[in-house]
């Protein structure tokens, strides 16, 4: 099944997307997900200068020796970007694998391990009881997992606060820099867990994202903090690229930490796994080099009692959500995944088969991902350079956003 087409679109309907499309001789399309936020068109290029070329004429079955091949033979290993290309490459093949075979991708994975994706939305306000509200909100539309974000009070900007519609960081075409400062927002994030606790009770899972802004010993502190209000978890607590300051961490804290959005490789999350330093690892199938990688970290983290969370933001195209959510419902050690969606016209390009209900989502029974990706509709929604925020300290130092 020679591969006779390997093509790049990048369009912006509500927000920057980059899609590859793979054609086969025997007429069947992929799709994979290339999508980078803040950095669409590196991505772009590596697809289309670098691997584009190369897929022409190879076996589209080949899955794995195609991910060899991309991996070993670009000899500059890793990175963000060579990942999420590889990434897209990979789920374009599987996308091709499930419908040649006529079947779901899930049960080209071994079949479902459960009835349904248990997901978490994203809760937030500017305010406590705007928060509350926001809960409420989620909590009718039948999610039993929500992500609280609220604004630390001295601080003019908070991250993981929506304005109108789902929240979406990359807002600029030159970043825009907002304002940090660990002191006020430790003081006030258990205040925000005890008020939603004390409004809904204990039946649904909280859940938070420090995104990577605390030292090891803040992020302990924080932890014991939290420990009363039993969080489902605390995200990326320290900056993830040192895998050590979570040892000092795990020993001041019971509070279960979920890490990886960043990682692009199991090499990432290899100590943190095999020390057993976090609870849940949260690599995306677009980031972290496919289906045939992901698997793979979530074997490893299967050993060690670790389960998987994956990262599911909005910058995530539709093509990600299914093929994380195929994945989900395979693999035996899910934990949750994130369930932020997609806000403005991406229906107009994107069309998918999953669903969500009553707090668990399924990818849907359609051959391969799920996903159907209009071109045509996509070329009316031309590339936007839009970045996310930079964070500066209140004396104008720059910390991690
Ligand atoms: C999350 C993430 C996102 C990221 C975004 C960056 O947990 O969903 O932290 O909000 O900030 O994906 O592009
Ligand atoms: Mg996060």
């Amino acid at each position: 099944m020679k591969i006779t087409d390997a093509r790049v679109v990048v369009c912006s309907p509500g927000r920057n997307y980059v899609t590859l499309v793979v054609e086969t001789e025997d007429g069947l399309t992929g799709v994979g997900d290339a999508t980078l936020n803040g950095r669409e068109l590196a991505v772009a290029s590596y697809l289309r200068d670098h691997v584009c070329p190369l897929l022409v004429g190879r076996d589209a079955r080949r899955i794995e020796d195609t991910w060899q091949y991309l991996y070993k033979g670009a000899y500059w290993r890793r990175g963000p970007v060579t990942m999420a290309a590889i990434a897209a490459v990979d789920v374009a093949l599987w996308d091709i694998t499930g419908k040649a075979a006529g079947m779901p991708l899930y049960r080209l994975l071994g079949g479902a391990s459960r009835d349904g994706v248990p997901v978490y939305g994203h809760a937030s306000g500017a305010t406590l009881d705007e928060l509350a509200e926001d809960v409420q909100r989620h909590l009718d539309l039948g999610y039993t997992a929500v992500r609280l974000q609220a604004s630390v009070p001295g601080l003019e900007t908070t991250y993981g606060i929506a304005g109108e519609g789902v929240y979406e960081p990359a807002d600029a075409p030159r970043p825009h820099e907002a304002a940090w400062e660990s002191s006020l927002y430790l003081d006030f994030a258990p205040a925000m867990f005890a008020r939603i606790r004390e409004d809904f009770g204990y039946r649904v899972h909280l859940l938070h994202d420090v995104h990577h802004r605390l030292t090891p010993t803040e992020a302990g502190r924080l932890g014991a903090a939290l420990e009363p209000y039993r969080p489902f978890w605390m995200e990326d607590p320290t900056p993830a690229e040192d895998p050590s300051a979570f040892r000092a961490l795990r020993g001041h804290t019971t509070t279960p930490i979920a890490v990886g959005e960043v990682f692009n490789s199991i090499w990432d999350c290899q100590q943190l796994i095999t020390e057993r330093l976090i609870d849940y690892i949260r690599t995306a199938v677009s980031h972290a080099g496919g289906i045939t990688h992901m698997r793979r970290i979530a074997s490893l983290a299967e050993l060690y009692g670790v389960r998987t969370g994956p990262h599911g933001a909005g910058d995530l195209s539709p093509v990600s959500l299914a093929a994380a959510l195929h994945l989900d419902l395979a693999v035996p050690n899910l934990g949750i995944q994130e369930h932020m969606g997609h806000t403005g016209p991406y229906t107009e390009v994107f069309t998918h088969a999953y669903t969500f209900r009553d707090g668990y989502m399924h990818p849907g029974e359609r051959p391969g991902l799920g996903v159907e990706f209009d071109e045509a509709a996509a070329e009316c929604f031309p590339y936007e350079p839009r970045y996310l925020p930079v964070n500066r300290r209140l004396d104008g130092t720059v910390h991690d956003w």
